[in-house]
C-alpha cells in the first residue's frame, strides 16, 4: 500500500514539482531530497497504527519513532530507506525503498532503540520496491526471495519472478569506481583482475554497470547475477563503508542469499554483524557466490605482509 503511493509520488514528482533538494540534511550529513521525506512521510502514516508493529526506524529520522502501538506491545520492529538512490528521481532513473522486519524482543513496552540492534540472521522479513519502468516488490520471509510486479490498473502485485536465484558465476561488476584511488588493495586487485579482461588472470572480459542506487543494482544481479560492492574506502566519510547495515545491507543481503547469492564485509558475513548504533555503516560486497568468495579470498590473503607486497608489485604490473 505505502510502496504504491510511494510510486505515484515518483511518478508525478517532475508535473507535482517534487524533484530537487529540501534544502536540508539527514541525520547521516547527507542533503535530503523533497522525495526522500515525502517518501518517509508515507511510510510512517501507513504503518504507524499497523496493530503488529512496536516501532518503526528510518534513514531519515535520528531516534526510532513509536507506533501507536506502544502500549499494546506490537510485535514487530519495521527499518526502511524510504526513497534509496534518490537523486535519481531527478534524472528520471530507477529508486526503490529498501525495508527489514525485526521481532522486537520480548515485546518489551515500550521498545527502544536498543531492540533494533540484531543482526541480520535475526531478520523474519526484507524485501525492496523499484520504481522503474515497473514497479515491483521483492520480499522474503527465509523461504526464498520472490518478486512481485505491480498491475496499475487493479492495484494489485502479481507474483511474476517466483524463486529467483543468482548464478553462482558472473562476468558483471557494480561498483563506483571513481573511488579507485581509495580503495584497499583486495579490492584494487579484484578490479584490475576484471578489467584486464582475456589477457589478465580471469582470463574473461568483464562487463561494468553502476545505477547509484543500491535497489537497482541488486535488482539486476537478482535477475541476472553479477556482484556488487561498496567497500570501506580511504576517505572519512566511508572508512567503515557507505551503506546502512540495518536498513540497507542487511534486508538487501537477506534477498541475496535467499536468492543463494552471498554477501559479505570481505571478512565476514555481513548478516553475523552485531550492530551498534542504528544507523551504523558497513562495507558491502554481494552477489554471484564464486565472485564474493574471491572476494573474501583477497581479503584474507592480503592480511599477511608478504602477499600484500605481492598485490604492490602485482599492481605496478597492471598499471604500467
Ligand atoms: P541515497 O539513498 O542517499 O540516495 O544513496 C544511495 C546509495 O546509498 C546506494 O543506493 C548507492 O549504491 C550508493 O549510494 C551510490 O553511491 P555513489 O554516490 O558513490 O555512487
Amino acid at each position: 500500500m505505502c510502496c504504491r503511493t510511494i510510486a505515484a509520488a515518483v511518478d508525478r514528482s517532475a508535473l507535482a514539482g517534487t524533484t530537487g533538494s529540501a534544502g536540508v540534511d539527514n541525520v547521516q550529513g547527507e542533503e535530503q531530497k523533497k522525495l526522500d521525506i515525502i517518501a518517509n512521510d508515507i511510510l510512517l502514516e501507513g504503518t504507524r497504527e499497523h496493530a503488529a508493529l512496536a516501532a518503526l526506524a528510518s534513514e531519515e529520522m535520528a531516534r526510532i519513532s513509536r507506533t501507536s502501538q506502544e502500549r499494546t506491545a506490537g510485535q514487530y520492529l519495521l527499518l526502511f530507506d524510504p526513497l534509496d538512490g534518490s537523486s535519481n528521481v531527478d534524472i528520471n532513473a530507477p529508486v526503490g525503498t529498501i525495508f527489514s522486519i525485526l521481532r522486537c524482543p520480548g515485546a518489551r513496552v515500550p521498545a527502544t532503540e536498543a531492540d533494533f540492534l540484531q543482526p541480520g540472521s535475526e531478520q523474519v522479513c526484507a524485501g525492496y520496491a523499484i520504481y522503474g519502468p515497473a514497479t515491483m516488490l521483492v520480499l522474503t520471509t527465509g523461504e526464498g526471495t520472490h518478486g512481485f510486479t505491480l498491475e496499475r490498473g487493479s492495484g494489485e502485485f502479481i507474483l511474476t519472478h517466483p524463486r529467483m536465484s543468482i548464478p553462482c558465476q558472473t562476468r558483471e561488476f557494480a561498483i563506483n569506481t571513481a573511488n579507485t584511488r581509495h580503495w584497499e588493495s583486495p579490492v584494487k586487485r579484484y578490479v584490475q583482475e576484471c578489467m584486464a579482461g582475456t589477457h589478465g588472470p580471469r582470463q574473461q572480459d568483464f562487463n561494468m554497470r553502476w545505477v547509484a542506487a543500491m535497489v537497482a543494482d541488486v535488482h539486476r544481479i537478482l535477475l541476472r547475477g553479477g556482484v556488487f560492492l561498496y567497500p570501506q574506502d580511504g576517505r572519512e566519510v566511508s572508512r567503515f563503508g557507505k551503506l546502512r547495515l540495518l536498513y540497507e545491507a542487511n534486508p538487501m543481503s537477506m534477498l541475496v542469499e535467499q536468492a543463494g547469492g552471498k554477501s559479505s564485509t570481505g571478512h565476514e558475513r555481513v548478516m553475523d554483524i552485531q550492530p551498534h548504533t542504528l544507523h551504523q555503516r558497513t562495507p558491502v560486497m554481494l552477489g554471484s557466490r564464486d565472485e564474493v568468495e574471491r572476494l573474501e579470498n583477497y581479503h584474507q590473503h592480503a592480511r599477511r605482509p608478504l602477499p600484500d607486497l605481492v598485490d604492490a608489485l602485482r599492481n605496478l604490473w597492471t598499471e604500467y
